[in-house]
């Protein structure tokens, strides 16, 4: 059976077909990880900068039922402010394109779509994982399966304190998912630059991330990586700060029933809320880190592949 692969803009297609680097980006950051206009204004200022660092941006998405690697502005405007867009991982999506639905892939959805676009690097602020109290919910976020079976690697800033960290690194490790912190020894935990737990792996260049990508897979492994870049200094919450208020919102989504697909913007917008923007502002900050790093991987990874 052939494989769908998803409808690439011009831009991206060109890349690709020359083997330039192509940074793949999600959606769901904008349609549930952020308010208007702070999630368009991020979105554009995120391909500006994988653009400055020499590579081509490519945002996934679902627009009108249709697989889409590549946003033109006004697509990317008109999808910042749409209302009742889904939420799409991996598994919704032929549902989503039988429904002719608009929908923000998350990290698992986005991972399964630049693999079919043959994109192999993605940047993101956080990756979903095991929630707290998942050995009463079962709550784990469908982005660490996919980690576990489809060959990207994702950029992201480590996993924030709404999730359970510990248990988090425990199923990636099963999931044989290497996890890589770049210049450090420990794991960032998303607003902050430690989490308290090691990553099993620093690198300290882009080039070598990108040397430890290609070996990954010439070794057909098949899983995907996971690098840890923590958010830079100047932009990092305090922990006193932050873990206060992360607990606060956790307490209140318990205490309102908020869970499954609802729990992770939930918690993402009443942090954004109780921290009185800070939140945000360090959010912004790391995902364009996460996005110039993605792209200096993506350089050195093209050439490593030529
Ligand atoms: N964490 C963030 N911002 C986000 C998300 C997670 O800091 O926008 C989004 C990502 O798209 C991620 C998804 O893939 O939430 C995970 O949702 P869930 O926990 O329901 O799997």
């Amino acid at each position: 059976m052939s494989l769908l692969k998803p409808q690439l803009s011009p831009e991206v297609a060109a890349a690709l077909s020359a083997g330039r680097p192509v940074v793949a980006l999600e959606s769901t950051i904008i349609t549930h990880g952020m308010p208007y206009p702070a999630n368009l204004e991020t979105a554009l200022g995120v391909e500006a900068v994988v653009r400055d660092n020499g590579a081509v941006p490519a945002t996934i998405a679902v627009i009108d039922g249709e697989l889409r690697a590549g946003l033109e502005r006004h697509e990317l405007e008109t999808l910042a402010q749409a209302k009742g867009v889904v939420k799409a991982s991996g598994r919704d999506l032929a549902v989503a394109m039988v429904r002719r639905q608009t929908a923000g892939t998350t990290v698992s959805a986005t991972m399964l779509l630049a693999d079919l676009a043959g994109i192999e690097i993605f940047a993101t602020g956080g990756v979903g994982g095991v929630h707290r109290g998942a050995e009463q919910t079962f709550d784990i976020s469908a982005d660490l399966t996919e980690l576990g079976r489809t060959r990207t690697a994702v950029v992201c800033a480590g996993v924030k304190s709404i999730l359970d960290i510990s248990k988090t690194l425990e199923f990636l490790e099963t999931q044989r998912v290497p996890v890589i912190a770049f210049g450090t020894e420990d794991f960032p935990a998303f607003f902050t630059r430690q989490s308290g737990y090691k990553a099993d792996h620093r690198l300290d260049s882009p080039e070598e991330i990108a040397r430890a990508m290609h070996l990954h897979h010439q070794l057909g492994t098949g899983t995907g990586l996971l690098i840890a870049n923590p958010i830079p200094q100047e932009a990092a919450l305090t922990p006193d700060f932050i873990d206060g208020t992360i607990a606060d919102a956790v307490r209140e989504a318990e205490e309102r029933g908020i869970s499954r697909k609802e729990l992770t913007p939930f918690l993402l917008g009443r942090i954004n809320e109780l921290s009185k923007g800070e939140s945000l502002k360090a959010n912004i900050e790391l995902v364009r880190n996460n996005a110039k790093l993605a792209a200096q991987m993506a350089v050195a990874y093209a050439a490593l592949k030529r």
